[in-house]
């Protein structure tokens, strides 16, 4: 059976989307049918907390992958579920909004196989991997939608995904801003805080950067600020101003410094994360690896980590992986032959080892 498709400008109406975005929903909605006629026993997509169609658009990429998964039943899955960053007055800092595309490309060339180095996964596997497509965060903000609602249509994008378990949220970016309404997401879902292993240079936990509290460079102080982290542990920071040592200390945030990498170490490799909390959140920024490794990032930090020691740290991490994002690759600056886009890559191939079950 198939459900109504509702009118676009209902749509509008009952998210409180301005005029100026009605015409976004159309293409909107012919992704939304998709959805509806591949879940025929819902009807359609529903925001429940607010009782309405929902507006975004999260395409079927694979639709017989996910047919799969469903008659497997009952296993963990991830989920890859990509957008463009935010904009903003830099131009360099947009680079960012073309990554997903790229990292995509990377994950399915042909000149690496598709298993992941842990466990040896198949990333062909649906029980491994669903691509669950884009939130065109950029368009919906070009037409004048605020901060706010915005943030609010990532947050019920990555809800609507994790509605459909087994799948969790693994988010490519993008720059740093949408780690917050993803892990409000996750944890608002999830009915409790989560830890929080965060990779990167610096730690993006200022009250408010030029002016903007929803910054790449604030994400961690509205994560703390709300409560949907109990934990939170930062590591590979290199660059932190007087400002992020203090908002460090009010929201009691581990910081792991490169500075002293080689004594923290052994404990880092021998991490135990989530326990009496809901699960574990990994967001890493590419930056946190040294550009020797990864050049691709808007932000260019010398004395960063190595991939193996990343690789050493997640493959020994124990802890239930809920959700996940990649964020700040930036291929306007990657090397010609693309090896920040691999390097993203594999990110995202080792996590999605580590979410899935
Ligand atoms: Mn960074």
């Amino acid at each position: 059976m198939r459900a109504p498709i509702p009118s676009h400008r209902s749509i509008a109406n009952c998210c409180s989307l301005p005029p100026s975005v009605v015409h976004l929903i159309p293409r909107a909605l012919s992704l939304c049918t998709r959805y509806v006629n591949y879940r025929e026993e819902e009807g359609f997509i529903t925001c429940k907390t607010k009782n309405c169609k929902y507006p975004s658009r999260i395409a079927r990429k694979r639709p017989k992958s996910r047919r799969a998964l469903r008659a497997l039943g009952g296993v963990k899955a991830s989920t890859n579920a990509s957008w463009s960053s935010f904009g903003t007055q830099f131009i360099v800092l947009q680079g960012p909004a073309f990554a997903p595309p790229r990292i995509r490309e990377a994950i399915w060339c042909g000149s690496t196989n598709s298993s992941t180095e842990e466990e040896g996964k198949e990333l062909n596997d649906p029980r491994v991997l669903t691509d669950v497509g884009d939130v065109p965060v950029q368009e919906i903000r070009d037409c004048g939608v605020d901060d706010d609602r915005l943030m609010n249509v990532i947050s019920e994008s990555v809800k609507l995904v994790m509605e459909e378990d087994p799948l969790r949220p693994l988010v490519l970016g993008g720059d740093h801003s949408i780690s917050f309404p993803v892990v409000r997401a996750v944890s608002e879902k999830l009915g409790g805080p989560v830890d929080i292993l965060h990779l990167d240079a610096h730690p993006d936990i200022y009250h408010c950067f030029e002016g903007n509290k929803y910054s790449h460079a604030s994400s961690f102080a509205r994560i703390m600020e709300g409560g949907y982290a109990r934990r939170l542990l930062q590591v590979g920071i290199r660059s932190i101003t007087k400002e992020g040592r203090e908002q460090g200390k009010r929201f009691g945030v581990e910081q792991y410094e490169m500075r002293s990498f080689s004594r923290d170490r052994q404990r880092l490799e021998n991490l135990k994360l989530g326990e009496g909390v809901k699960g574990v959140y990994i967001s890493i920024d590419v930056d946190c690896l040294d550009p020797a490794f990864a050049p691709g990032v808007s932000h260019i930090e010398p004395g960063g980590l190595s991939f193996r020691n990343v690789l050493d740290i997640l493959h020994n991490l124990q802890a239930d992986v809920v959700a996940a994002d990649v964020v700040e690759f930036n291929p306007q600056r990657d090397t010609v032959d693309g090896m920040t886009a691999m390097v993203a890559a594999k990110l995202v191939r080792e996590l999605t080892a580590k979410i899935s079950k």
